[in-house]
This record gives structure tokens, sequence and C-alpha cells, in this order.
């Protein structure tokens, strides 16, 4: 008998290209990118821009290098970065923005990885030749670490204001910006349209094999352009990507799919008793605090054909995304429900 495919909760960088996006690449329109001569590409780029409301966009290989590549175009060495603690580009990046960048970064806390506006104002310190000087913001939206969490504009608007009116400037880490968007009901231009440069990842829950987009304006664009070749991602016929990514962002339709079914998981795992919990504003992640360490229910579920991530010791995160349908969820919650059953009658 054939065994049930696994259901794969640990990213919604898991998913595979459908076959339509198999064929779209197949088909691409290639040239040379790095003489600006993919036709495809530069389509991905113009598109993103639009769809964003900045004037240029660029493709680069991973969100990562998104981030790292807006980072080096805003700074000079030795600047100062305001970044929440628990923010990719500090917590996962591996301490690119010091090596690339030479950046300092000053972390800064708050509830659902937002700082506030006063925070900011006291992080900042005057222009003296004993302090780095102060150049940019990163914050990210929907934010990972939060549980997904989707940022309101009401919320955002304040913080990138009091960043613009202290000289700095402002880059969102958007690698699920159309999540927020979808999750707060408005256009992903509007979310954005105070921010200097945002980056979207076309290989998230929009189902792209590979790929980010960096946006922003001309002039920065071009500078970023230049530090992508610096870091060795100028791709040369990479339309074959663009390719899957152009109709990847027609996925941004389906997003509501996946924040309802990660809703599902939330009640059925809160209604089995767990300590499931999701952000003011959730998308398509779900966190589980457990007791004691987190690996022996990640362990027991994966042999039940479940896979999951941690984001601490005991915190597990589950994330729904294209290739998890409503009976992979009805599989995650039974085998859940086994595993309650089993530590209670042990219990
Ligand atoms: N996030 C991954 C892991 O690295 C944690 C995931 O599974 O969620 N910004 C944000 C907000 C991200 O969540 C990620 C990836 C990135 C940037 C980096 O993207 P890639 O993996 O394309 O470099």
């Amino acid at each position: 008998m054939a065994m049930p495919a696994v259901v794969d909760l640990r990213s919604d960088t898991v998913t595979r290209p459908s076959s339509a996006m198999r064929q779209a690449m197949a088909t691409a329109d290639v040239g040379d990118d790095v003489y600006g001569e993919d036709p495809t590409v530069n389509r991905l780029e113009a598109r993103v821009a639009e769809l964003l409301g900045k004037e240029a966009g660029l493709f680069v290989p991973s969100g990562t290098m998104a981030n790292q590549v807006a980072i080096l175009s805003h700074t000079e060495r030795g600047d100062e970065l305001f970044i929440h603690r628990d923010s990719h580009a500090y917590y996962y990046e591996g301490a690119a923005p010091a090596l690339w960048a030479g950046a300092m970064l000053t972390l800064m806390d708050g509830s659902e990885g937002l700082f506030s506006p006063e925070d900011l104002i006291s992080a900042v310190r005057p222009a003296n030749i004993h302090h780095p000087r102060p150049r940019l913001v990163c914050l990210e939206n929907t934010h990972n670490r939060a549980g997904g969490a989707a940022l309101e504009m009401s919320r955002l608007h304040p913080v990138i204001k009091t960043a613009h009116d202290l000289g700095l400037m402002v880059h969102i880490d958007g690698a699920r910006l159309f999540n927020a968007a979808t999750a707060l009901n408005v256009s992903a231009d509007q979310l954005v349209q105070d921010a200097d440069s945002v980056s979207i990842c076309l290989s998230k829950g929009l189902g792209a094999p590979v790929g980010s987009v960096l946006v922003g304006d001309t002039e920065f664009v071009h500078r970023a352009r230049r530090y992508r070749k610096w870091l060795g991602g100028g791709m040369r016929q990479a339309g074959i990507l663009a390719a899957a990514g152009l109709l990847a962002l027609e996925n941004r339709h389906r997003l509501a799919e996946d924040h309802r079914r990660a809703r599902q998981l939330l009640a059925g795992l809160r209604e089995l008793g767990y300590q499931a919990w999701g952000p003011s504003i959730p998308t398509n992640m779900v966190m589980i605090d457990t007791p004691g360490p987190a690996q022996p229910l990640v362990q027991e579920m994966a042999s039940e054909g479940i896979l999951m991530g941690t984001m601490g010791p005991q915190r597990i995160r589950l994330v729904t995304h294209l290739d998890i349908d409503d009976v992979g969820v009805e599989r995650a919650l039974s085998a859940f429900a086994k595993w309650q059953g089993a530590s209670q009658d042990a219990g």
C-alpha cells in the first residue's frame, strides 16, 4: 500500500512547483540578465515594483540576499541599523549585516516584532564622533518569530514617520508581505507606501522554487544591482526562475486559504488542550508552546508523517501553504490528538 504523503508544516518554503509553473519555466523567454537582457526577469522586476508602488525592482536568489543587499545599499561601514531582536535579518542571517555592510546593529524590543516610535527616539543618539552614524530601520511584515503577525499601517506608520523625521531610511523585509496585505485586507502598495525599500519572497507562500525581489527608487535599485553582483547574485538566464516568480505572484490571491487552515489548526489544537497561539492579526502560522522540550512531540509527529519546525527549545511552529489541504489539516490534528491521548495515559 502506498504511504500517505507527508504533511509538511515546517515552512511555506517547502512547496514544489506545479506542472503549470514548470511549463512556464521550460518555455520562458531568456537572455543574459547581467547584461540586463533577460526579458522575463525585466518583466518580473517591473511587475513587483508596480505591485508595491515603487520605481524599480531587482530579482535576487533569496530573501536573505534581498535583505543584505538592501542593508548594503542604504549604509556605509560603521553605520547603525535599528532592528527588532526577533527579526529575520538579525536572528537568522548569520551576522551577515556585520560581515557584508560592516553595520552596527542596535537591537530593539517590543511586542509582535515591532518597537515603538518612543523607543526609536531614545535609541538614536545625537551626532557625535563617539557614536555610529544612525542610518537605517529594518522592519518585518509579516513578522515570522512573532507567529506570522500581520502589522497594520496604524502601527507601522508612526515608526516609519519617526525614522524619517530622525533622518533614517526604512527597509521592510516583506518576505510574506502579501500574507500581511491579505490578512489586513489592504493592498500591498498601501502597506509599504512610506518605506524606502521592500523585499518580497516568491519562494514562500507564493510557491516559486527560488527567488525574491527587492524594490525601491531607481537610484537605490541601481546601487543594489551593484551589491547583488558583489555578493555573487548576478545570474545569467535567470528568466527560467523569473517565469516561475511571475506565475507565483498570482498565488497571492489564494493566501486567505492558508490563513483559514492555520485558524483551523489553532482552534483544533486549543480544543485538544495544547498551548497554541497566534498573533493579534494571524496569517499562515501557528505556534505551540510545550511544557517541556519540544523535540519529543516533533519526533513523534514526524513518525506519523507530520513535519513541524521549532522556534526555540519549547516552541513549535506550524506553517500552512500551497501544499497543505484540508485533509492535511485533519491528519495533523488527529496525530496531535493521538499524542495528547498517549501523554495523558502516561501521566
Ligand atoms: N525564513 C525561513 C527560515 O529562515 C526561518 C522560514 O522557514 O520561515 N525574511 C523572513 C521574514 C523569512 O522568514 C525568511 C526565511 C527570510 C527573510 C529569508 O529568506 P530565504 O530563505 O529565501 O533566504
